[in-house]
C-alpha cells in the first residue's frame, strides 16, 4: 500500500500556504483552481480530438450537437471563462490574443495577472503526440486603480513571477506546478476528476544523458552551439548520450526535468531571434527549471532576467540540467 498520501492539488496548495503564507487569504489556491478546472475540461476534450473531427461531419456541429472547434480556440476559451470568474485576476494575455484580456470587473482590486498558452504543440494533435497547456502568474499593483496599460502589468520579467506550471496531456494527464517553493507533480485520476500528487518536491538531476533538439535546424545554429552538440555526440564529456525530441515543448521539457539532460532552441536561419516565446513559454518553464535546481539561458543571459519588450516576444531557449547548461555557456562565451 503506497504511503502517499491521497492529496489533490488543491489541498496541496493550500497546505503550501499555510507553510508558507500563513495569514494569506486563499486567493492564490482558489486562482490556481481556476487552472486545475480549465485543465481538466481540456483534457476531455483533447482525450476524444480525432472522434469529434469524424463525429463533426456535418458542417461545424458533431452528432452531439456540440460545435466543433479547434483543440486550442477551445482550450484558450476554457482558460478565459475559469480565470475571468475567479474575482481576482485582473489581466490575462494569452498565446492565442494579440492583446491582453482585462477582466473590467476586476481591473481595480484584481490582484494577479495570467499569461498562458493555451495548448502548446497543439499541430502534434492530429498523430496523437503529446501537447500541453502552460501557465505563468504574475502580480500586479492594484493601487493604480486600473487606470495604467494593461500590457504594463503584463510585461515583468520572469523573476517576477509568484507560480508557474504546466499540464501535460500525454500517457496520462499530469500537472506540474511551482509557487516558489520547489516544483510538484499531481497525476489526473480521471475515476475520480482529481489531480492526486505522484511527484512531490521535484529535483531535476544535476547532469543527464539525453539532449534534446530539432537537428534539422543545426548547420544554421551559432557555432558555439554546433561545437556543444558535436562534444555531446563525441563522448567528449566522458558520457554516452541519447537524442531524443518530441516536438511539443512541454513534453520534451516534463521529460527534460525527471530525467535531466537538456533542451536546446537556438536561434535558427527561419527564427534568428530564437522561435519560442518568452513570457508563456520561456519564462514559466525557467522558473520550474530553477526551483527544480536547474538552468534556463537565451546563450547569454538567465531567461529569468529578461525585461520583456513584446507580448509575443521570442526568445533562444536552453534549459536542463545544470552541467550540461553551464558546459554550453562555457563554449558559448
Ligand atoms: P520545431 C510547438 O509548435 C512549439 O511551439 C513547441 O511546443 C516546440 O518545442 C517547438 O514549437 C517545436 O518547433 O521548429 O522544432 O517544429
Amino acid at each position: 500500500m503506497s504511503t502517499t498520501p491521497l492529496l489533490t492539488v488543491q489541498q496541496h496548495i493550500l497546505e503550501e500556504q499555510r507553510r508558507h503564507y500563513p495569514h494569506a487569504s486563499g486567493e492564490f489556491s482558489w486562482l490556481l483552481s481556476g487552472i486545475t478546472l480549465a485543465a481538466k475540461m481540456v483534457e476531455s476534450r483533447v482525450r476524444r480530438a480525432g472522434l469529434s473531427d469524424i463525429l463533426g461531419t456535418a458542417g461545424q456541429t458533431n452528432i452531439q450537437g456540440e460545435t466543433v472547434q479547434k483543440l486550442d480556440v477551445y482550450a484558450n476559451q476554457a482558460l478565459l471563462y475559469c480565470l475571468g470568474k475567479r474575482g481576482n485576476v485582473a489581466v490575462m494575455a494569452s498565446e492565442e490574443d494579440a492583446e491582453p484580456i482585462v477582466v473590467e470587473r476586476d481591473r481595480s482590486h484584481g490582484r494577479y495577472v495570467v499569461v498562458f498558452d493555451p495548448l502548446d504543440g497543439s499541430s502534434n494533435i492530429d498523430v496523437n503526440v503529446s501537447v500541453g497547456t502552460i501557465f505563468s502568474i504574475l502580480r500586479r499593483d492594484p493601487d493604480d486603480g486600473g487606470t495604467r496599460d494593461p500590457l504594463k502589468d503584463v510585461l515583468q520579467p520572469g523573476h517576477k513571477q509568484v507560480a508557474a506550471g504546466y499540464t501535460v496531456y500525454g500517457s496520462s494527464t499530469m500537472l506540474v506546478y511551482t509557487a516558489g517553493h520547489g516544483v510538484h507533480g499531481f497525476t489526473l485520476d480521471p475515476s475520480i476528476g482529481a489531480f492526486l500528487i505522484s511527484h512531490p518536491d521535484i529535483t531535476m538531476p544535476p547532469s543527464g544523458s539525453i539532449y534534446s533538439v530539432n537537428e534539422a535546424n543545426a548547420d544554421s545554429f551559432p557555432e558555439g552551439y554546433r561545437d556543444f552538440l558535436a562534444r555531446l555526440r563525441s563522448g567528449g564529456t566522458g558520457r554516452v548520450y541519447s537524442s531524443r525530441y518530441i516536438g511539443s515543448l512541454v513534453a520534451d521539457f516534463h521529460r527534460t526535468l525527471l530525467k535531466g539532460g537538456i533542451f536546446l532552441y537556438p536561434p535558427t536561419r527561419q527564427h534568428p531571434g530564437g522561435k519560442l516565446r518568452l513570457m508563456y513559454e520561456a519564462n514559466p518553464i525557467a522558473f520550474l527549471a530553477e526551483q527544480a535546481q536547474g538552468k534556463a539561458t537565451d546563450g547569454t543571459r538567465r531567461i529569468l532576467d529578461i525585461v520583456p519588450e513584446g507580448l509575443h516576444q521570442r526568445t533562444p531557449l536552453i534549459v536542463g540540467s545544470a552541467e550540461e547548461v553551464e558546459m554550453l555557456l562555457g563554449l558559448m562565451r
